[in-house]
């Protein structure tokens, strides 16, 4: 039933998310304890080191410059800030160390601060993880060689849903970017959203297509949409009121689970406005990762308290 496959059928997949919900879990959590310890949730935090200002045009991002959602724009953070961060988010308890820039690509001329932070964040004996937008060759491999264990970059959605989302670069310059990553030796961070006012075939469009990477990425980040005002898919969430109710989020984390067996699934961006039954369930649907701390990129997140509070109450514990 675990078996680490790429060529799952769209008549599997939907035959998963068409399960009794207890099927579904029962299913999600045995394959979960094959490949992982059950109570064990590793976690990464996030630093915006570059916000706002971004030339794309993500339907759901705070970040880019073409909606007016009161952000203010900053340049580069310096080494030293990134360092302190990355001080505070290892006391807080987070393995991972996760550094995000709101650019379409890196600039060769950057490139020396990225590598910088990279092995001042590794030295410090945490992971590393960047997503910096799209990567060349040469790039890629330098990161690698500064220390960097794993790069974020999500596919976002199904193939199909990608044009209503983002018009400004492909869904195949996102898997062309994946592939350097892959090839420069690099652990793959690559997930998506859901709540943007996709189709539920979309959903299941966007796990086929992460799980027929090959190998999977070792990092799966399943976002709920954070609506953003000012944005267009924020504005059609929040006046349509198009969030996913939790337990059909709770099925999506289930499949990527039964589908990446072996992948850490993370519970990303939503968990702020998530109720701690919804989280619960994602942790029963076999979630074994989150980020930590109060804000995201420039969104809030569950602080440490309300995290520590449901992980007693639910006999969880760091990894
Ligand atoms: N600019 C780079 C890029 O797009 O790859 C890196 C930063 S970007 C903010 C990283 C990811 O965050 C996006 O691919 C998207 O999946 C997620 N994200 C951004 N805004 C979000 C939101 N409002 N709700 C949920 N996820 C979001
Ligand atoms: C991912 O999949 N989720 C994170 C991380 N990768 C970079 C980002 C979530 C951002 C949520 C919106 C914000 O805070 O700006
Ligand atoms: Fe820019 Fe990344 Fe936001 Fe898209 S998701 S607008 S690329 S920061």
């Amino acid at each position: 039933m675990s078996e680490t496959r790429h060529d799952w059928k769209r008549g599997e997949v939907d035959a998963l998310f068409a399960l009794p919900f207890t099927e579904l879990m029962f299913q999600a959590q045995s394959v979960h304890r094959t490949h992982h310890n059950a109570n064990a949730v590793q976690a990464s935090q996030l630093c915006s080191i570059k916000t706002g200002g971004c030339p794309e045009d993500c339907g759901y991002c705070n970040q880019s410059a073409k909606f007016d959602t009161g952000l203010s724009a900053s340049k580069l953070m310096a080494v030293e800030t990134v360092v302190a961060a990355a001080e505070k988010a290892k006391a807080g308890g987070a393995s991972r160390f996760c550094m995000g820039a709101a650019w379409r690509e890196p600039k060769d001329r950057d490139m020396d601060a990225l590598t910088e932070m990279v092995s001042r964040v590794k030295s410090m004996g945490l992971e590393t993880c960047m997503t910096l937008g799209m990567l060349t060759d040469d790039q890629s491999v330098a990161l690698k060689e500064a220390g960097l264990d794993y790069y974020n970059h999500n596919i976002d959605t199904a193939p199909e849903y990608y044009e209503k989302v983002i018009s400004t670069r492909t869904f195949e310059d996102r898997i062309e970017t994946l592939e350097r990553v892959r090839a420069s030796g690099m652990k793959v961070c690559c997930g998506g959203i859901v709540g943007m006012g996709e189709a539920a075939e979309d959903r299941t469009g966007l796990l086929m297509a992460l799980a027929a990477m090959t190998p999977h990425p070792e990092s799966v980040p399943i976002n709920a949409l954070v609506p953003v005002r000012g944005t267009p898919l924020g504005d059609l969430a929040l006046d349509e009121d198009g969030a996913l109710p939790g337990i059909e989020f709770a099925r999506v984390i289930a499949v990527a689970r039964i589908m990446m067996p072996t992948s850490m699934v993370r519970l990303s961006a939503g968990r702020e406005k998530m109720s701690d039954e919804t989280q619960a369930l994602c942790y029963l649907a076999g979630a074994n990762s989150i980020f930590i701390g109060e804000e995201l990129l420039t969104t809030a997140n569950p602080g440490r308290s309300r995290d520590a509070k449901l992980f007693e109450s639910l006999g969880l514990e760091l990894a």
